[in-house]
């Protein structure tokens, strides 16, 4: 254990020296005594984990010093990730496999009766995050480390996180999410690193010792942000960076005045009500929904961060001018974008610098990524809010939007309707702040995370501008991390891999293009269609717990993994489920299947919520009909997180990514998916069109209305009825939901899903796809019954080609074209170590 660095991650307990095994056994014993006050003998499985992850962590700390120090001494430009949302899930087989210490930490638990996996189980999710937004951040803070660049993420350390999903009679029921109940062994709290933050109060004008004017801002509350440090590691731990998570503490003395007996209780509850900020995640990521303490969490986290950032920089720097050179803050979306007039504020009322050189600085620094182009989950905050809660910061917007909007005007003099089309203020129905276009004009770059969706944002929401500032948007397509997603989610094919083309791939994936001529060998085809039918038989093993009757791991695992919206269309999918339970009632010969629905509906989001109940209502009366029950299965996984993603990524055969064209921006299911092996069924969305671009359109089934067809339709008139009328599969699909087929109690219980197709204008023009979504399904299945050797032969080529799609690309390019920084080691040294 002298060398801290990674070795290997295969498990071969026999080429152990047992010096080795015997020194992690001593601190695992050491930990168990000194920090939890116990013996082996009376350990829970629980204490188990508490002390593998302290010895794991014992490993990180001292590359984690290093790095720290290291990124100080070289004065490398620091990358700040500044995001309200970070969905790491569990660490300690991350960790145990970016140390390098899987085989000796196995065979030291052996030997103490213990079985690494078992106890991996014990360690709560970190589910501080929606989606596909959160697990991104997560995504890149592993990769940021891998490849060497010295980031931190900056967030928020919510005493809950996503609520836990449990499905009863049908519907989605949320559970609370406690994952600190037994304390987190992996973070570092740091009371000594704590920021007073300010709400509400009033501001005022003086003027300096030079007679200039000034404004500052005083008086209202204030609640103390304090930090707590997660290390991260990199794959090799070269190095380990730092997730910092922003906890809300009351502030002493502004109540101590009222601690007489009277006023006691009272000074207690207020105390409590300030720490409410950092309680729980807002779970929805479909709706902006304009919640104060939503609000309180945004400035809270981006005052804090950039408190921290400058007073890193001012260590060092003494000239904020450099900031831009020394410092680079992506923001994640809009959630922190209050952080544009912040570091205005403080530029200006507290390190007393003119305008014009702290705008110059903002714009430098910040880099905004936006996500998502669905209008109702853009935020606006209402003017009136900002006037309570952060008046200076209101002051700042106005001043400037009047110098953005009078440039815009002196620049486009006859185009009178611009400077409302742009302006950072709504102003109808009520005055808003538009936090995109606070964002946009306070950054150098705005990215969108997927070709055609930065296309749409040029074209649509931001295409006015895009118009005063041509060079602003660029496109970073997502990416994931390979460590996670394939190493260690799926340790089968990641061994057959790495037998043949060795490891490098893991922090190089390109090189999985050495699996290409591979393809075309029979072993190894025989090989990663034996592994296939591993993964799926093992989640079948973990899923009989979960729901009843044995899955068939020779039928086609078609799985559909996200959260639920109507966007995302799961109804669509459950339309064709509902279409092959008719089609084998007709006798018509179909494969079996089994189809794997999983994810969770905003708690306030009723169709998301109908729409779950009706996926476990189909799946009840096809699961139990004894006429079709072998040949085709529907499952609602429930509680779909992080690990249940690890579990279900391995075992899919077809991916399901079928979103109207035009409306998921980019999607990262959909790579976890592929590079895994399973093929795509999906639209021309989002990432989808690159994944086919690199794979092959020939090797995934691409169906139905292009971006480009939708907005047509939609402009032309879109009449769902049109298609209902010439399709009389789709008619009885509609029919047999509306008449209650499956819901025989309560026949009218679905009638409102398919009101909002028929009646309700099908937003997400379901009716117009369903003919060629059933085609693409038709052909697939063709594929894997007729020809399961060409299936895997394309698996192997889609997993071999997925090398764009790693996450350590996409951070190298945005260090290189929006951080303005080089990697310190490239993944390629890893190898010479
Ligand atoms: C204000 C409420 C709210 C909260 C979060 C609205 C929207 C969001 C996120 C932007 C939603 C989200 O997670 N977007 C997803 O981001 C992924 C990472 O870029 C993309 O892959 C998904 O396509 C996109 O839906």
């Amino acid at each position: 254990m002298t060398d801290r660095r990674r070795r290997s991650d295969t498990p071969s307990a026999a080429a152990l020296p047992d010096r080795e095994v015997r020194d992690v056994q001593r601190r695992l014993l050491d930990h168990l005594k000194h920090g939890i006050g116990k013996d082996a003998g009376d350990a829970t499985p629980h204490d188990w984990y508490m002390v593998t992850a302290r010895t794991v962590r014992d490993l990180l700390v001292e590359t984690w010093i290093d790095s720290l120090r290291q990124a100080d001494h070289s004065d490398a430009k620091r990358i700040y990730y500044l995001s309200l949302e970070f969905l790491i899930g569990r660490s300690l087989k991350a960790n145990v496999l970016s140390t390098g210490v899987l085989d000796v930490t196995c065979a030291a638990l052996a030997v103490l009766g213990q079985d690494l996996d078992a106890i991996a189980e014990q360690e709560p999710e970190a589910a501080l995050g929606n989606g596909g937004l959160g697990r991104l951040a997560a995504c890149f803070i592993d990769s940021m480390a891998t490849v060497g660049i010295p980031g931190m993420g900056y967030g928020i350390h919510y005493h809950h996180g996503m609520f836990g999903q449990v499905i009863e009679n049908g519907e989605q029921r949320e559970m609370p999410e406690n994952w600190l109940a037994r304390g987190n062994p992996w973070e570092f709290a740091r009371p000594e690193v704590a920021y007073p933050i300010r709400f509400g109060g009033h501001t005022v004008e003086y003027r300096d010792q030079d007679g200039r004017p000034r404004r500052h801002w005083e008086g209202g509350e204030e609640v103390i942000a304090t930090a707590y440090d997660l290390p991260i590691p990199g794959f090799g731990a070269w190095t380990v960076n730092n997730i910092r998570l922003w906890d809300a503490k009351a502030s002493k003395g502004f109540d101590l005045a009222r601690f007489n007996r009277g006023d006691y209780i009272e000074a207690v509850r207020e105390a409590s009500a300030s720490e409410t900020i950092a309680q729980v995640l807002y779970p929805d990521d479909s709706t902006s929904q304009g919640k104060e303490l939503r609000f309180k969490q945004e400035y809270f986290f981006a005052a804090a961060s950039l408190r921290d950032i400058l007073r890193r920089f001012l260590k060092r720097h003494g000239d904020l001018a450099r900031l831009p050179e020394k410092v680079a803050v992506q923001l994640n979306d809009t959630h922190p974008s209050v952080a544009v007039p912040e570091l205005m504020r403080l530029l200006m009322d507290e390190h007393r610098l003119p305008w014009g050189e702290a705008w110059e600085i903002c714009v430098g620094t910040f880099a905004y990524t936006n996500h998502t182009l669905l209008p109702e989950a853009l935020e606006t905050w209402p003017v009136a809010l900002f006037e309570r809660l952060l008046p200076r910061h209101l002051e700042i917007i106005y001043e400037i939007n009047a110098r953005f909007l009078d440039d815009v005007r002196h620049r486009f003099p006859g185009e009178h309707d611009l400077a409302r089309r742009v302006s950072l203020i709504a102003e109808e129905p009520e005055k808003r702040v538009r936090m995109a276009h606070l964002a946009f004009v306070g950054s150098h770059k705005v990215n969108g995370v997927a070709r055609l969706h930065t296309d749409l944002m040029r074209a649509g929401i931001f295409s006015d501008l895009h118009r005063l500032f041509p060079d602003r948007i660029v496109n970073r397509t997502n990416g994931i991390t390979p460590r996670r997603w394939l190493n260690q989610a799926n340790p089968g094919l990641s061994g057959l891999i790495t037998a043949r083309i060795g490891e490098a791939w893991k922090t190089d994936l390109e090189r999985l293009r050495e699996l290409m001529p591979l393809a075309e060998e029979e072993g190894f085809r025989a090989a990663v269609m034996a592994e296939k039918r591993e993964a799926k038989e093992r989640l079948s093993r973990w899923l009989a717990h979960r729901i009843s009757g044995p899955l068939d791991p020779s039928s086609l695992f078609d799985v559909q993994v996200k959260r639920i919206h109507e966007y995302k269309r799961q109804l669509l999918n459950v339309l064709h489920v509902i279409h092959r339970y008719n089609r084998l009632w007709a006798g018509d010969d179909v494969a079996p299947r089994t189809v794997l629905i999983a994810g969770k509906a905003a708690p306030g989001y009723a169709m998301a919520k109908a729409i779950i109940r009706l996926i476990n209502d189909v799946a009840d009366v096809i699961n139990r009909d004894p006429a079709t029950r072998d040949a085709l299965k529907l499952v609602f996984v429930p509680d779909y997180n992080v690990s249940v993603a690890e579990r279900i990524m391995p075992a899919a055969d077809l991916s399901q990514q079928i979103s109207t064209a035009g409306t998921e921006a980019s999607g990262t299911g959909n790579m976890k998916l592929a590079l895994n092996g399973a093929l795509t069924i999906g639209t021309r969305d989002g990432a989808n069109i690159e994944i086919a671009e690199e794979v092959g359109e020939e090797n995934l089934f691409f169906f139905g209305l292009s971006a480009g067809d939708v907005e047509r339709m939609t402009r032309e008139g879109y009449d769902p009825k049109v298609f209902v009328a010439s399709n009389p599969a789709l008619a009885r699909v509609l029919d047999m939901i509306s008449d209650g087929y499956f819901s025989p109690s309560d026949p009218g219980r679905h009638r409102p899903i398919i009101e909002s197709l028929t009646s309700g204008g099908d937003r997400y023009m379901l009716c117009a796809d369903f003919a060629a979504y059933l085609e693409a399904q038709d052909k697939a299945e063709r594929l894997f019954v007729d020809d399961p050797d060409d299936w895997t032969r394309r698996s192997i080529l889609t997993i071999a080609r997925m090398g764009k799609f790693s996450a350590d690309g996409v951070v190298m390019d945005y260090a290189r074209e929006i951080w303005g920084v080089q990697p310190t080691h490239p993944a390629g040294a890893l190898h010479v170590a």
